[in-house]
């Protein structure tokens, strides 16, 4: 055991962009999945830094919470973080996309009124999903035609971050390409050689397989 501590909820939601980063960066860490009731005793502690979940403890006892922070951190440990400035901006560039894609996602879930969620719905999947996804298809385009990882022959956490909402929200965990890539070949192509990756693969063959 290397000593890390992932603490999340027992879903993939929002932390297992963190545990996909874990597995392909080949660091060992121990999967905390708290239920609701501990959560609560966790949070009441003021331990987590922003009262939220994911977050990590280090070997050393140093505490730091966010996804997307997460999975970039744990990445760079794993050498899976461009070298160059400018790459690793377009990495975080590619991240924060996705990152705003999933915030239009949950409003499908957040709203209650059944009439507004199916416009939302036809909104998310019609228009906002096909635009962002010609945008990171001509995005992956730009390096070696297509044919690696975002930023070329090494994959980083841009690939990771992107590769989870496509398999975690779209594809429900199911390791099954999303339908809603079907315009978008070189993202196809993309989902797979992430989904191959042996690490990535493995650990998404082992995990609990649970709703969310
Ligand atoms: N932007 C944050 C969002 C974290 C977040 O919303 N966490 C939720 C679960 S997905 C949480 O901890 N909810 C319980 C609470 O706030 O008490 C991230 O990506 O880590």
């Amino acid at each position: 055991m290397s000593g890390y501590k992932l603490f999340y909820f027992p879903v993939r939601g929002a932390g297992e962009k963190c545990r996909l980063a874990f597995a392909a960066a080949k660091i060992d860490y121990e999967d905390i999945r708290l239920p609701a009731e501990e959560w609560a005793k966790e949070k009441a502690s003021g331990r987590p830094p922003l009262g939220q979940m994911p977050f990590i403890v280090t070997p050393e006892g140093k505490i730091v919470a966010q996804s997307g922070t997460i999975t970039k951190y744990i990445c760079k440990k794993g050498a899976l973080c461009p070298a160059d400035s400018f790459d690793e901006a377009t990495a975080d560039m590619i991240s924060d996309g996705v990152t705003d894609l999933f915030q239009q996602y949950c409003k499908i879930y957040f709203e209650k009124d059944e009439t507004k969620k199916d416009e939302i719905k036809k909104e998310f999947y019609g228009t906002t999903l096909p635009a962002r996804l010609e945008k990171f298809e001509a995005l992956l385009k730009s390096r070696d035609e297509g044919k690696g990882f975002f930023l070329g022959e090494k994959l980083c956490y841009a690939d990771i971050t992107f590769f989870d909402f496509l398999n975690n929200f779209l594809s429900r965990g199911k390791e099954d390409v999303p339908g809603e890539l079907e315009k978008f070949p070189l993202l196809v192509e993309h989902y797979k050689r992430v989904l191959n990756v042996p690490e990535i693969s493995e650990w998404i063959k082992k995990r609990p397989v649970t709703e969310f």
